[in-house]
């Protein structure tokens, strides 16, 4: 039998929910690789990536979206067209909630917005694993949104095992298709801004307070030496001077803890060893400039 005559599935599935309830998390384990960041933090997500997943003739093309919010500030407001524009042309919705806790007026807000979506829509219900009474939660998350094909109840962080069995159904539930992607790529982002991200993920877990929320970065050189080593040098981006000095902290201090925690990271998933310098730089209210968005990425 020829190749040609076996006939491909390929689908969108936004993966969308409210910040801090596991997206990030769920992606990664689906694909088995660190695609998106994750903090123990709300809103670290701030840009819709894509995450494919490929086996046999079925491919996935997942969309990770920033938690749902009201926006304060210009890059809330491209966070939220980043659910948006995730929705569009989708085959299937994940909205994840967190099982710990009964739907809050956001939860509410979102499943108004999800109302109106053509894609079927499957609730996934996350953190089983520190859940006192899952079974009312979901319930109560169910009746938002009655239309909802299914309910799963796991943890992304605890059970892989669940979440492979998701991704099997995820699978064969997508329509005929050509591929979209070519069967070895895993993410639609550079390997610049992937590694960015990683270093907005160690800076936003290590920092405290309104901190975390007023950092950017961005990669400006990656080379790789001749001995293997990937040399990456990264901005940290911050809002204010003040910002600046917590960034470095007492003798370097925190700067330096950003930038091995960083470095573990990217030398865990590049395989190879990674000389990593980092620095900090102010753009005044870089989440209000417009410029300064478009600078980073932010558009
Ligand atoms: N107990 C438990 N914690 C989890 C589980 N899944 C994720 N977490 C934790 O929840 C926190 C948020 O995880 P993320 O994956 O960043 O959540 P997110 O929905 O992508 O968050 P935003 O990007 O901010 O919208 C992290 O501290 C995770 O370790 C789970 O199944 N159980
Ligand atoms: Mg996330």
């Amino acid at each position: 039998m020829s190749t040609e005559s076996v006939p491909t599935h390929c689908g969108f599935v936004a993966i969308v929910g409210k910040p801090n309830v596991g997206k990030s998390t769920l992606l990664n384990v689906m694909l088995g690789v660190k695609v998106a960041p994750i903090t123990s933090r709300p809103q670290t997500t701030r840009r819709g990536v894509r995450g494919i997943y490929t086996e046999g003739n079925r491919q996935v093309v997942f969309v990770d979206t920033p938690g749902w919010h009201q926006p304060k500030d210009r890059l809330g407001q491209f966070m939220i067209e980043q659910i948006d524009t995730a929705l569009e042309e989708i085959n299937l919705v994940l909205w994840v909630v967190d099982l710990r806790h009964p739907p809050t007026p956001e939860d509410e807000d979102l499943a108004n917005r999800l109302q109106g979506v053509d894609a079927p829509i499957w609730i996934v219900g996350n953190k089983i694993d520190a859940a006192k009474y899952p079974e009312q939660a979901m319930q109560a998350y169910a009746a938002l949104l009655p239309n909802a094909q299914r309910h799963i109840r796991l943890s992304a962080l605890k059970d892989p095992k669940a979440v492979y069995r998701l991704r099997e159904e995820i699978l064969l539930a997508m329509p005929e298709s050509p591929f979209f992607y070519p069967v070895d790529i895993r993410s639609d982002q550079s390997r610049q801004h992937w590694a960015a991200e990683i270093v907005r993920e160690q800076a936003m877990s290590l920092l405290r307070e309104e901190i975390p929320y007023s950092i950017a970065a961005r990669v400006t050189d990656w080379e790789e030496r001749e001995n293997g080593v990937q040399y990456i040098r990264a901005e940290i981006i911050v809002e204010r001077e003040g910002h600046k000095a917590i960034v470095i902290g007492k003798g370097g201090g925190m700067l330096k803890q950003i930038g091995q925690e960083a470095r573990k990271q990217l030398e865990l998933f590049l395989g190879s060893k990674v000389y990593l310098e980092l620095v900090v730089k102010v753009m005044p209210d870089w989440r209000r400039d417009p410029r300064a968005l478009r600078e980073l990425g932010y558009e």
